[in-house]
């Protein structure tokens, strides 16, 4: 890796803590993922960018903030990023997966909280993550209890907008959430001093919609038996879909989907159970339960979380001339993402079983992080309609450390056998 202490140093980075963190990634990285056998060529790309992931990325971000560029973090899914990038403006999503941040987390928050809200506090407050060090502002949303909460204490270390996120999908709601769109987009304006014309958001839906439009395929192709890529290696595309240059990352998505296809004509079948993960998100470099399951005999082939489907289904429409319809569109399309803070959230029950037949899954993991409620509570309904259509499923509570890794290995085995 080239030396990046001067950039990190100039964005006022705890060095010595950074340097603790760096050196357990490559580790990490290379037993959980390169040790994979028939892994795609294309994943090359994938594995540089997790090498560089503070590097070669953060110098491209500090080059646009050079030439008087913005740079705007996010932490959820119902952010429009194409008010951003039609700003001329970087989006990074920020949501953190690593056991590292925690403790510095818990110094200022309960412990009794959700893991990805420690982990990304503890983050911003340890100055150890360049991306956050990188944002010229960030976007919080009211989703859950806990993230509401946390942007009042990030809010001490850099400017946070919040969208207040309706929690029902009733007309008015599409209304209002369309109000937050245009305020969020005079703030974007603000920020960087450009004008979102109608063009520019037009340019900038249809990036967002080629982006979406190739993890869809990547998705699609691992509807084939056996898939031509591991659950491991879709979930790290998933998750570098959050910072990489739009662009370049549906490039070589589809480069790589270009050699699946090949692939897929000469893959012969294996006994492998097919496993679809349902529930919160897994942030970089969360990969826990993924490794867990597919050191066994198991593959996993669809994730229905934010960092999976929920990520990239449904496209913005592009229909329309004036501002207000393309809003209106963006609204549609971000207010149907369902995620367990809406009450109620039928649609998601719907996706879970859609997703069981498309992917031909043996079964699912229903994957809840420590102290997330509103995944935990759905669980209720989730458990049941699967039950109903005699589909076998696992619930897993879990955080980001590696204390229960083998008790989580013990009832995957003990489930896999029975499926
Ligand atoms: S759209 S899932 S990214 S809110 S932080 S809710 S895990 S207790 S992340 Fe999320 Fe947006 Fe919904 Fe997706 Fe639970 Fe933790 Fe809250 Fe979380």
């Amino acid at each position: 890796m080239a030396d990046y202490r001067e950039m990190w140093e100039n964005l006022n980075m705890d060095l010595e803590k950074h340097d603790v963190l760096c050196e357990a990634l490559p580790e990490m990285f290379g037993e959980t993922f390169l040790n994979q056998e028939n892994r795609p060529d294309g994943m090359n790309y994938f594995n540089y960018v997790t090498a560089e992931i503070h590097g070669a990325r953060i110098m491209e971000l500090e080059k646009h903030r050079k030439e008087g560029g913005k740079v705007v973090g996010a932490f959820c899914v119902f952010v429009p990023d194409e008010i951003i990038l039609a700003a001329d403006a970087i989006s990074v999503g920020l949501c953190s997966g690593s056991q590292f941040w925690i403790e510095d987390g818990e110094k200022v928050l309960p412990r009794n909280l959700c893991p990805l809200i420690k982990a990304l506090t503890g983050a911003k407050v340890s100055s150890t993550c360049p991306y956050f060090q990188s944002c010229d502002i960030l976007v919080g949303e009211t989703t859950c209890d806990g993230k509401k909460k946390v942007w009042e204490i990030l809010n001490e270390y850099t400017p946070v907008h919040v969208m207040e996120l309706p929690q029902m999908k009733r007309e008015e709601n599409y209304e209002m959430w369309m109000n937050e769109i245009k305020l969020f987009m005079d703030k974007i304006e603000e920020l960087t001093g450009n004008k979102i014309t109608v063009e520019k958001l037009k340019e900038a839906i249809e990036l967002n919609n080629e982006k979406r439009r190739a993890l869809k395929r990547l998705y699609d192709l691992r509807k084939n038996k056996p898939s031509p890529i591991s659950g491991l290696d879709s979930l790290l595309i998933s998750q570098i879909a959050f910072s990489d240059e739009p662009r370049r990352f549906t490039e070589k998505v589809n480069e790589l989907c270009d050699e699946l296809e090949e692939k897929v004509k000469t893959n012969t079948s294996t006994n492998k159970k097919r496993i679809m993960v349902t529930g919160t998100p897994m942030a970089l470099p969360n990969w826990k339960l993924h490794s867990i399951v597919e050191e066994l005999n198991a593959e996993i082939v669809v994730e229905e979380t934010c960092t999976g489907t929920r990520y990239f289904e449904n496209e913005v429409s592009t229909n329309g001339d004036t501002m207000e319809e393309l809003i209106k569109n963006m609204a549609d399309r971000y207010l149907d993402i369902n995620c367990a803070c809406f009450t109620p959230n039928k649609g998601r029950v719907e996706d879970i079983l859609r997703y069981a037949e498309e992917y031909d899954v043996d079964g699912v993991i229903y994957y809840n992080l420590s102290f997330c409620h509103t995944y935990a509570v759905e669980y209720n309904n989730v458990e049941k309609s699967l039950r109903d259509n005699n589909i076998p499923v696992l619930m897993i509570e879990t955080d980001y450390s590696e204390e229960d890794s083998g008790q989580i290995k013990t009832r995957v085995e003990a489930f896999l056998e029975m499926i």
